[in-house]
C-alpha cells in the first residue's frame, strides 16, 4: 500500500464505501458538511453596472455559479477526501469514469467563476502595475495588444468557453487562450497559471448586449481589478 499516492487511497477508499452497503462508511460522506461553498460576491449585485448589470449578476451568481458548486458536492458525496480544487482540477483522471465528466465540469465552473468575481471590481480605468505591465511589454508589445488579443481570442471563440490571460511557468512568459465549456488553463497544461479570465457564455451577457459578444469583451475591461491580477502574477511568476 506505501506504493499509493495517499490521496489516490483515500478516494479509492471512499468510493468502496460508497459502494458497499456498509451504512457506517455510507453515512459519513452523506452526512458531512458541503465540501465547497459558493463564496461571497465581494461587492453588490449593481456594482458591475453599467458594465454588467445586475439582473445579469443575480442569475449567473446566484443559479449558474451555485448550480456548479451544488453538483459539484453532489458528484463527490461518494469520494471522501477529493482534495483542494486545485487538486481535482489538476488530476481529474483519479476519479471514476461515471462521475468525470461531472467533477470535470462543475469543479471547473466552481473554480473559473470563484477566480472570475475577483477579478473585478466597481468600473474604474485600472492599469496593471509595474511588474505585470513589463512582462505584458515583453509579450504583447503593449497593454492594447493584449486587449486585442484576448477580445479577438474570446470573440472567435465557438460555442460556451472562456477566454484566459495565463503564466506559463515553464516559458516565462504571458499567453492569451481559450478553453471550451468550464475548462480552465489548470486542465490543459500543468505550466499554466491562470491571471485573468472572461466568462463567454452567453449567460454572462446575454441579457444586456444580446447576441453583441464583442462589445461585451471590449467593455469587460473597465472592471478588470489590476491589482488581484498582479498579485496572481506575483505568485505565478515568484517574483
Ligand atoms: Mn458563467
Amino acid at each position: 500500500m506505501h506504493t499509493f499516492d495517499r490521496r489516490h487511497f483515500l478516494k479509492l477508499a471512499g468510493l468502496a464505501a460508497g459502494l458497499l452497503p456498509i451504512a457506517t462508511s455510507l453515512s459519513i460522506a452523506q452526512e458531512r458538511p458541503p465540501l465547497f461553498e459558493l463564496p461571497k460576491l465581494p461587492y453588490d449585485f449593481d456594482a458591475l453596472e453599467p458594465v454588467i448589470d445586475k439582473k445579469t449578476m443575480e442569475i449567473h451568481y446566484g443559479k449558474h455559479h451555485q448550480g456548479y458548486v451544488n453538483k459539484l458536492n453532489t458528484a463527490l458525496k461518494s469520494v471522501l477526501n477529493p482534495g483542494s480544487l486545485e487538486d481535482i482540477l489538476t488530476d481529474l483522471d483519479a476519479f471514476p469514469e461515471d462521475i468525470r465528466t461531472s467533477v470535470r465540469n462543475n469543479a471547473g465552473g466552481h473554480y473559473n467563476h470563484s477566480l472570475f468575481w475577483e477579478s473585478m471590481s466597481p468600473p474604474r480605468d485600472g492599469k496593471p502595475g509595474v511588474q505585470l505591465s513589463s512582462a505584458i511589454e515583453k509579450r504583447f508589445g503593449d497593454l492594447g495588444e493584449l486587449k486585442t488579443r484576448f477580445q479577438d481570442a474570446g470573440g472567435g471563440l465557438f460555442g460556451s468557453g472562456w477566454v484566459w490571460l495565463v503564466w506559463n511557468t515553464e516559458e516565462g512568459a504571458l499567453d492569451v487562450m481559450t478553453t471550451p465549456n468550464q475548462d480552465n488553463p489548470l486542465m490543459t497544461d500543468s505550466n499554466l497559471r491562470p491571471l485573468l479570465g472572461n466568462d463567454c457564455w452567453e449567460h454572462a451577457y446575454y441579457l444586456q448586449y444580446q447576441n453583441r459578444r464583442a462589445d461585451y469583451l471590449k467593455a469587460w475591461w473597465e472592471l478588470v481589478d489590476w491589482d488581484v491580477v498582479g498579485r496572481r502574477f506575483s505568485d505565478a511568476a515568484l517574483l
